[in-house]
């Protein structure tokens, strides 16, 4: 069998304002668009992304949290209603998806044999995450790919970022060895905004963009810092600062989604692509893409 790959990873952000905005058939409220800058973006990612042949898409949302460990979803499939629970006037989205449960179990497989606290979820009730709906909806809105769903094991909560950080990269790689093994093409996503301040009170309507900006100067400043360093290709140095970032900006990166991502592609010095960056009720958010498919062997 040939090796498997990791055809490219993305950072995609899930802020549910997206999907409201599109006003697909899945999700109830209806709006006037909005957060085009950032719409746009994902557009470019789709357009990149167009004639790439891949199997799966395997997914990392800090909106799924575990406290015991890392969990996968072992449920092939998943059909409800995902409603968010801050914002249910924006998303409110009638899901039907496809697991590879396979892919999901030798991930699970590799990161216990690694010594790793892992879980395979199993309750057929299970609703799946906003996070993971929404940056899966962005990047390919045909819903025809199955996924492989990971939890955010929030060991920031128990020890620290840095205890965090280690656990991802240890995922990371096992991710990354039993793609290798399984022979299947795989596009990775980590489902995150950067700084996460945000505003506490919501204009009307929501897409009123003449109110959007970010919350301040050093969030604008730490986004445009690590945007930077993706963009340089200087991986491990997001790594290393990733301790001050999730403290200073607040960062959704304390998710451990990014760390994952970095990990599993082999903390590259390649340069990943821009493909959008914008405010969300403050918070930034960047659509990036590392095309491990043009890299070689
Ligand atoms: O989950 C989110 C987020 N990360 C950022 C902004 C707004 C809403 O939801
Ligand atoms: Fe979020």
């Amino acid at each position: 069998m040939a090796k498997g790959g990791i055809v490219a990873g993305c950072l995609a952000p899930h802020p549910p304002h997206l999907v409201y905005a599109e006003n697909p058939e899945q999700n109830e409220p209806v709006s006037e668009g909005g957060w085009e800058q950032l719409r746009w973006g994902y557009e470019r990612l789709r357009e990149s992304l167009k004639d790439v042949d891949y199997d799966v898409i395997v997914i990392l949302s800090p909106h799924w949290q575990t406290y015991v460990g890392t969990h996968f979803i072992g449920v092939e499939k998943c059909s409800s209603k995902s409603v968010d629970p801050v914002f249910p006037n924006l998303f409110r989205f009638n899901y039907d998806l496809t697991i590879d449960v396979e892919l999901a179990k030798a991930i699970h497989d590799q990161a216990k044999s690694e010594g790793m606290s892992v879980k395979m979820m199993t309750n057929p009730d299970f609703r799946v995450d906003y996070g993971t709906i929404v940056s899966c909806h962005m990047v390919r809105p045909e819903w025809d790919k199955p996924i492989v769903s990971i939890s955010s094991n929030r060991s920031l909560s128990y020890y620290s970022v840095e205890v965090m950080q280690e656990m991802m990269i240890e995922l990371g790689k096992s991710t990354a060895k039993a793609i290798e093994e399984s022979g299947k093409k795989c596009l990775l996503i980590a489902s995150n905004s950067l700084s996460h301040r945000h505003f506490v009170t919501e204009t009307n309507p929501p897409e009123d963009m003449s109110k959007e900006h970010i919350t301040s100067h050093a969030m604008h400043l730490w986004d445009m810092r690590m945007i930077e360093m993706m963009r340089e290709g200087k991986s491990q140095q997001i790594i290393n600062e990733m301790p001050e970032f999730c403290e200073q900006a607040i960062a959704e990166t304390d998710g451990g989604a990014l760390t994952w991502l970095l990990s599993a592609m082999g903390t590259p010095n390649e340069p990943a692509i821009l493909h959008g960056y914008g405010t969300i009720i403050g918070t930034g958010n960047a659509i990036m893409e590392w095309p491990c498919r043009n890299w070689g062997a």
